[in-house]
């Protein structure tokens, strides 16, 4: 295993990377962190990543587009697209086997200066879409330590800032942070917490495992360390007693209040709608700290959240799925859907089996709508041919799969009383093939060997 790229734990580092492998643009012009940033780096989603260098009313550039591309995420962890959840799954069983302790010093390059007076306002926090409640904080790492056990948990959130020390913030009711702020709440403890901005894949990708891959009484540090190949370095906060990562670009301490909730949103969501705006956790900081030259890392809601998801989730769907139907050979999660497709592949050598991998497809996952079901000769990374097989190979009279009444995702629009419908496609050819159904193919050519202009 080659770890030279995964020790790229700066962001300066990584930007470097970013820039030789020609995966970056530069934005020069001064750019409003109101609307006018998020509006820019939308038109490049997906694409290269951003670094906007001159933010206006702020000191520090702007970086947008960690983890949008995933061909560039695969690049950097040495493997395929299409390998990339497995190799991360592997990493992840490893770390279950023979965890490894972070290092913990007191000063480190996230802490060489110490804001005084905390000014959340300095940060260059934008605000992505039209509709949003304010500006906001969306790719840091939050940090905190059970309560009872001590055990650190790693987990991303949207936090809307609404004062210079105050910012809301979103908890999902089954997270590991909602445990613990529920068990510290109940004693009426605040819970304290720091937030680390600009951090490496290793430790973003450790924040974005699901409680399923990292159990409450597991340090999800370690899948960090993991992936580094080396411990993650911590550093001791100066107003809290949880550590932060030590090569972080800002880090900002803080405590999110018991009893306490305030309006947070409307936030335009992975969903590609507004989270509506309502009362919600609000959390105070007490000291940033940061590098003498920081870049602020910030998330574009939509693509970069689902690869961040996919990424992390594809490999435990395809095991979940497989071990249930034996003839799935692969699984995608859909991007266009943005994460409710799941996109299902089968070596079908009897009918039937099809339905089986559409209800295990429903079940592997909480925010499952809908499952296509293709044979082996679709190619599930690409969209339009697998648009094809439907189009070409479903008979929509007999073929569809209707779930009423399922619980469904909140964030979906179509659910009511979380309830949604969920559909199962089957655009697998029906058995036995007929000779109208065999697809017409090429003679599949090595492209190396031949002396191409233009390419
Ligand atoms: C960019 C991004 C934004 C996220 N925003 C939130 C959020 O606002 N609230 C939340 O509870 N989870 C959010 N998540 C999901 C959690 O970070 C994720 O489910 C994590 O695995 C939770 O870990 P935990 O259960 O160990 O706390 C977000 C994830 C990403 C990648
Ligand atoms: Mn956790």
């Amino acid at each position: 295993m080659n770890f030279q790229k995964r020790q790229l734990i700066d962001l300066q580092a990584y930007l470097d990377y970013l820039d030789k492998a020609n995966h970056l643009l530069r934005v020069k012009t001064e750019v409003d962190a109101v609307y006018e940033l998020a509006g820019i780096a939308k038109k490049f989603e997906g694409e290269k990543a951003i670094l906007f260098e001159n933010v206006k009313d702020s000191d520090y550039p702007v970086f947008i587009g960690l983890y949008w591309n995933r061909d560039v995420i695969a690049d950097f962890f040495e493997t395929s697209s299409e390998q990339l959840p497995f190799v991360l799954k592997d990493e992840i069983r490893t770390w279950h086997k023979s965890p490894m302790e972070p290092l913990i010093s007191k000063t480190g390059p996230a802490n060489e200066v110490i804001e005084k007076k905390v000014d959340l306002n300095k940060l260059p926090m934008p605000h992505h879409a039209e509709g949003d409640g304010g500006r906001y904080l969306t790719s840091t790492v939050v940090i905190a330590k059970d309560p009872d056990t001590g055990v650190r948990n790693l987990s991303i959130h949207r936090m809307m800032l609404v004062g210079r020390d105050r910012m809301t913030i979103q908890l999902e009711e089954y997270g590991h942070l909602m445990d613990y702020y529920k068990r510290a709440e109940a004693r009426g403890e605040a819970l304290e917490i720091t937030m680390s901005n600009g951090v490496d894949f290793a430790v973003s990708m450790a924040a974005a495992a699901p409680a399923s891959a990292a159990p409450i009484d597991t340090d999800e540090l370690g899948i960090a360390s993991q992936i580094r190949g080396a411990p993650v370095e911590l550093i001791e906060a100066q107003t809290v007693a949880v550590e932060a990562i030590a090569n972080a670009q800002f880090v900002i301490e803080g405590h999110i209040l018991p009893q306490v909730r305030e309006d947070e949103g409307p936030y335009a969501e992975v969903t590609g709608y507004y989270a509506e705006r309502a009362p919600r956790w609000v959390f105070v900081a007490t000291a940033v700290t940061r590098r003498a030259n920081p870049v602020f890392h910030s998330i574009l809601s939509g693509m970069e959240v689902y690869n961040a998801f996919a990424t992390i989730t594809e490999a435990g769907i395809f095991e979940k799925v497989n071990a249930l139907v034996p003839a799935v050979t692969a699984v995608k999660l859909s991007q266009g859907s943005i994460p409710y497709h799941l996109v299902i592949q089968i070596d079908k050598k009897f009918e039937g089996i099809q339905y089986n991998a559409i209800m295990a497809g429903f079940t592997s996952q909480a925010f499952i709508k809908m499952v296509t079901v293709v044979d082996t000769d679709v190619d599930i990374f690409n969209l339009a041919d697998v648009e094809w097989a439907v189009a070409t190979r479903c008979r929509f009279d007999k073929d569809l799969l209707i779930d009423k009444d399922s619980a469904g995702h909140r964030l979906n629009p179509t659910s009511e009383d979380d309830l949604w419908t969920r559909v199962g496609i089957d655009a697998t050819v029906p058995l036995p093939i007929e000779e109208k159904y065999v697809r017409a193919k090429m003679q599949d050519v090595a492209l190396d060997k031949y002396d191409i202009e233009g390419l």
